[in-house]
């Protein structure tokens, strides 16, 4: 089999690729290793930027969204017995962001697939991308008990943080950069309305916990506990008597954190790592495949969302006038926005959470830091802007 552009991984930089893609009459073929519902269902990210929410709409899938996300024009942060709202318009010259599951996301961009009838495997794991270096890469894979190959003009390796495509970059010119936090997220669902009109990300001396949603009837929730935490040993009431202590909401009008079940009880490590570079010969990473970053500034989906639209207009740019110009540009254009988002995820991350190697001194330094963000609009302006995210071009 032969195809344009070979493109490892069915989350949503892949997914997303492949109809961006398909948009300017260039075939692919994509490669996901599990099934459909799997896909569909795995819980993760919950906000777009202004940035993500033009592309999915510019790209054909953003009816649904338009419909049943919900605009958000600020977030809450909470210290020290104080709580002070980030207004994003005001502070960015009208930008906002979206409450969409990624699941959501997912969803509807397979059911375009689907309707396309381009081919999307389910089922289909690659095990290896080879010839990177040529200008007929191959990516041999596993679909239905047998080996198979895939010829391509191009391969794109938006396989996750676990894909393969990472290891077509040959050791002597990857470098990773990574760092590890000593402390992770207990996420929930929650059939409860959201506790808040806003997000609420709370620090708190007992650790941050943050208050998202889903839908008006949804909530998603978290707390920070200790790496290697079993979800078992949370069980629901510990959970709900932890937020409302770390929430603190009593007395504030208009915040109320309702219980209700719970479900999709789950650990997430924290890890900031970034790849580099993004583009071997005609082999691109792009998405988790290439970075990752703490969940605190809600950027990886939104990261994987902007590569891919600049993988895209590289990709088209080379197909019709056989200029690589864009697609030689493809990495540097990246890491930049890449490490911006990183830079912000630290610290988000660090600002918030407590360390339990820090001193008193070094938690003082964070109230210092958020009373900032309360006090003056600069520092909440630089918050806002890389929150409701930077343009794709930045
Ligand atoms: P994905 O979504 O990981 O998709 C990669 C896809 O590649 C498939 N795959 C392979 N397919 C074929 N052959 C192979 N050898 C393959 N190896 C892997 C996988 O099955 C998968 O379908 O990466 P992508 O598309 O780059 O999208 C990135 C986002 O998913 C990610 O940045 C965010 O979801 C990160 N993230 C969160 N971000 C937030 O902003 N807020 C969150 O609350 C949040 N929660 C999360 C998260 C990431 C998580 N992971 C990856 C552990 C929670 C979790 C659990
Ligand atoms: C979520 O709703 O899942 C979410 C929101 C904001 C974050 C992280 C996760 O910073």
């Amino acid at each position: 089999m032969h195809t344009t552009v070979g493109i490892i991984g069915g989350g949503p930089a892949g997914l997303l690729l492949a109809r961006l893609l398909h948009n300017a009459g260039i075939d692919t073929v994509t490669l996901e290793s599990r099934d459909r519902a799997h896909v569909e269902n795995r819980q993760r990210a919950g906000i777009l930027e202004q940035g993500t929410v033009d592309v999915l709409r510019s790209a054909g899938v953003g009816d649904r969204m338009d419909r049943e996300g919900l605009v958000h024009d600020g977030i809450e942060l909470r210290f020290d017995g104080r709580s002070h709202r980030v207004d994003f318009p005001s502070l960015t010259g009208g930008r906002t962001v979206m409450v969409y599951a990624q699941t959501e996301v997912v969803k509807d961009l397979i059911a375009l697939r689907s309707e396309d009838a381009g081919p999307l495997l389910f089922g289909a794991r690659a095990l290896a991308v080879e010839d990177a270096d040529t200008d007929r890469p191959l990516i041999r894979y596993l679909h239905e008990g047998r080996e198979q190959t895939l010829s391509c003009d191009y391969v794109v390796g938006c396989d996750g943080f676990h894909g393969v495509a990472r290891q077509a970059i040959p050791t002597s010119i990857r470098t990773t950069y990574e760092r590890t936090y000593p402390y992770s997220w207990l996420g929930i669902l929650a059939e409860a309305a959201p506790v808040y009109d806003e997000l609420i990300y709370a620090h708190s001396p007992r650790g941050f916990a943050l208050a998202s949603m889903r839908t008006p009837t949804v909530s998603r929730l978290y707390l920070q506990v200790d790496n290697g935490t079993d979800p078992a040993d949370w069980p629901d009431e510990r959970i709900w008597d932890e937020l409302d202590a770390r929430l603190a909401l009593s007395g504030d009008a208009g915040v109320q954190l309702t219980r209700g079940a719970v479900s999709g009880k789950a650990v997430l490590p924290m890890r900031s790592s970034v790849t580099e570079p993004m583009r071997y010969g005609r082999v691109f990473l792009a998405g988790d495949a290439a970075h990752i970053v703490p969940p605190t500034g809600a950027k990886g989906l939104n990261l994987a969302v902007s590569d891919v639209t600049v993988l895209a207009r590289a990709l088209v740019q080379a197909h019709g006038s056989d200029s690589a110009e864009l697609l030689d540009a493809y990495s540097d254009t990246c890491l930049r926005r890449v490490w911006r988002a990183e830079q912000f995820s630290y610290e988000m991350t660090t600002t918030l959470h407590h360390d339990p190697a820090h001193s008193p001194f070094e938690t003082r330094l964070q109230l210092s830091r958020l009373d900032r963000l309360a006090v003056s609009g600069h520092a909440a302006a630089e918050l806002a802007e890389n929150y409701t995210g930077l343009p794709i071009d930045y």
